[in-house]
């Protein structure tokens, strides 16, 4: 019986899982499962829809996204520059997020975990080569009309503005703002 305890608690830590119990003494368990979200038990109610949040954002801080171009998305919650957000993205074998943002459907199904971040948050466009020129972090050239920037952006404020990132007080669309600024951040990896 201790054998078998064992060998559960070893599968639970591997494979990231949360779990509440409801108002009504009902479990609901949050499971990640090849890239996306399971939920088993009482997690159906509308009552229990913070429950799965929660049990979501938990789950969340371990795991990456597998979104349907492929990549993998992690936001992360540390709030640092933008070149070491970049280098912590790097650790991971990851950049900060790109390709998957300049999709707009994979950008739509992206933004709800950006927006877990309830705050500023980097992620990979810059115009720190040359000014005006913003290049995605995998290399590809930025059009103004195809990228998702807010309304008279980006507007290079104060002539230090290089780095792009979500603003929720812009509507959750793109700023360009001093790259030295400490924002949480946004990585893509490819599988
Ligand atoms: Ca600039
Ligand atoms: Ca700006």
């Amino acid at each position: 019986m201790k054998c078998s305890l064992r060998i559960f608690s070893i599968f639970i830590w591997f494979l990231p899982v949360a779990q509440s119990t409801t108002q009504h003494g009902e479990l609901c368990v949050t499971k990640w499962k090849n890239g996306h979200f399971v939920t088993e038990g009482s997690c159906q109610s509308p009552s229990t829809n913070d429950i799965v949040k929660q049990l979501k954002q938990r789950v969340y801080k371990n795991t990456w996204y597998v979104a349907t171009n492929n990549f993998s998305y992690k936001l992360f919650h540390d709030k640092v520059s933008y070149e070491t957000a970049q280098y912590e993205c790097q650790k991971r074998g990851a950049n900060l997020a790109a390709a998957g943002i300049r999709d707009p459907a994979v950008r739509s199904e992206l933004m709800p975990l950006i927006k877990e971040a309830a705050f500023d948050t980097w992620i990979g466009l810059d115009d720190i080569q040359q000014e005006g020129k913003f290049v995605w972090k995998d290399g590809v050239t930025s059009t103004r009309e195809k990228t998702y920037w807010f309304v008279n952006q980006p507007d290079n404020q104060g002539g230090i503005e290089d780095c792009a990132h979500f603003r929720p007080h812009y509507d959750w669309m793109l700023n360009d703002e001093p790259c030295s600024k400490h924002l949480k951040f946004f990585c893509e990896r490819r599988n």
